[in-house]
């Protein structure tokens, strides 16, 4: 197993051994993933957490912040029982030792303080200023899922995942990569492969169609009714969503219509308004394109067909003014993709009765 380890995860381990060693005041740990955690989040931790305390003896807790949104997640955290506390149940002066992954300091979507240190960040997106102010971080974007990152880990310190790890992670791989067919799945495939045969097939199963709420389809069927299209650019705005994550899962969702390369899905949720951006057009950078709509008005990036962020809303209380912004953002995207704005039209789904 260890030849799938490449030379530069076998160096970033020993590293992270050498750092983990040569802590003076040694004590708990808390990886911590981004807000909202998706599958390649909630492995990366995972794993992370279970090479810490195997291979290195740490005491480790893994949390999030946000909400564990989509059903499929929902149901990879408890039909896997994987430990994940919530970080409003935890005391932060208990850690000595913070942990991100598949997220970076500062990046405003997660709940690393802003003046605590992350000893240790792990991620594939790509390198933000911030995290460079730390004592041990390994950032690579040619990687399609964190998570893959972390197996590699795994593998060069020598530490067996578990079969809910295995699945855990196949899962992670796989909805990152929309089975491979987003990114450059990099070494994503090599590590898919060799885990598989570990995970187990009833479960990833049973995660991959988990049962909906209502709430599901009420979003789905507010996000048909409000289709807007200029050109090959398809975009819904959704109103207040349970979940914050039905935004990008929506938005998954929209490329798929015929004729369209790109989609934008935005709705609010508490005191932000969620946006998603996707592309069919693998040579894109939907990440950079996201930073410049939002402006310096919040938070955001990617990688190169998939982008999310958010903006603060909570001043906005007037439901015109909230819709408002939405039709500012569609227009402002379709003006970076040189489509006149002017002529984005609704969709309507049924032929108009003669
Ligand atoms: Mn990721």
């Amino acid at each position: 197993m260890m030849d799938q380890v490449t030379e530069a995860t076998r160096d970033r381990f020993a590293a992270l051994k050498a750092l983990v060693e040569r802590q003076e005041r040694p004590g708990r740990w808390l990886v911590l993933t981004h807000d909202n955690p998706d599958p390649d989040a909630v492995a990366s931790a995972q794993i992370l957490a279970r090479v810490l305390r195997q291979a290195l003896r740490q005491k480790v807790t893994v949390a999030y912040g946000g909400i564990i949104g989509r059903a499929e997640n929902q149901e990879m955290v408890k039909s896997l029982r994987l430990p994940f506390s919530h970080i409003r149940n935890l005391s932060l002066k208990r850690y000595r030792h913070f942990a991100l992954v598949d997220t970076q300091p500062r990046s405003g979507n997660n709940q690393l303080p802003s003046r605590t240190i992350a000893d240790v960040v792990i991620d594939h997106h790509p390198l933000q200023a911030a995290t460079q102010g730390g004592p041990f971080y390994d950032i690579r974007p040619k990687y399609g899922a964190t998570a893959t990152l972390l197996a590699e880990y795994m593998l060069a310190a020598g530490v067996q995942p578990t079969h809910a790890l295995a699945t855990a992670l196949i899962y992670a791989i796989r909805s990152e990569t929309l089975d491979f067919a987003r990114e450059h799945i990099g070494p994503d495939k090599a590590i898919h492969d060799l885990f598989f045969p570990l995970a187990n097939h009833k479960l990833l199963a049973r995660i991959q169609s988990p049962r909906l709420p209502l709430s599901y389809f009420g979003n789905l069927h507010d996000a048909l009714e409000n289709l807007e299209s200029v050109d090959s650019l398809i975009l819904s705005h959704l109103g207040t969503v349970e979940q914050p994550d039905i935004v990008p899962e929506i938005a998954d969702l929209l490329l798929r219509l015929e004729g369209k390369t790109w989609s934008l899905v935005t709705g609010y949720h508490r005191d932000r308004l969620y946006l998603s951006i996707r592309t069919t057009n693998t040579r894109a950078d939907a990440g950079s394109l996201m930073r410049r709509i939002l402006g310096r008005r919040g938070k955001g990036g990617g990688h190169g067909m998939i982008a999310g962020g958010w903006i603060d809303a909570s001043k906005m209380t007037v439901p015109a003014e909230r819709r408002e912004l939405q039709r500012k953002l569609g227009t402002r995207l379709a003006r970076e993709l040189k489509k006149n704005p002017e002529r984005l039209a609704r969709v309507e789904l049924r032929r108009q009765e003669e």
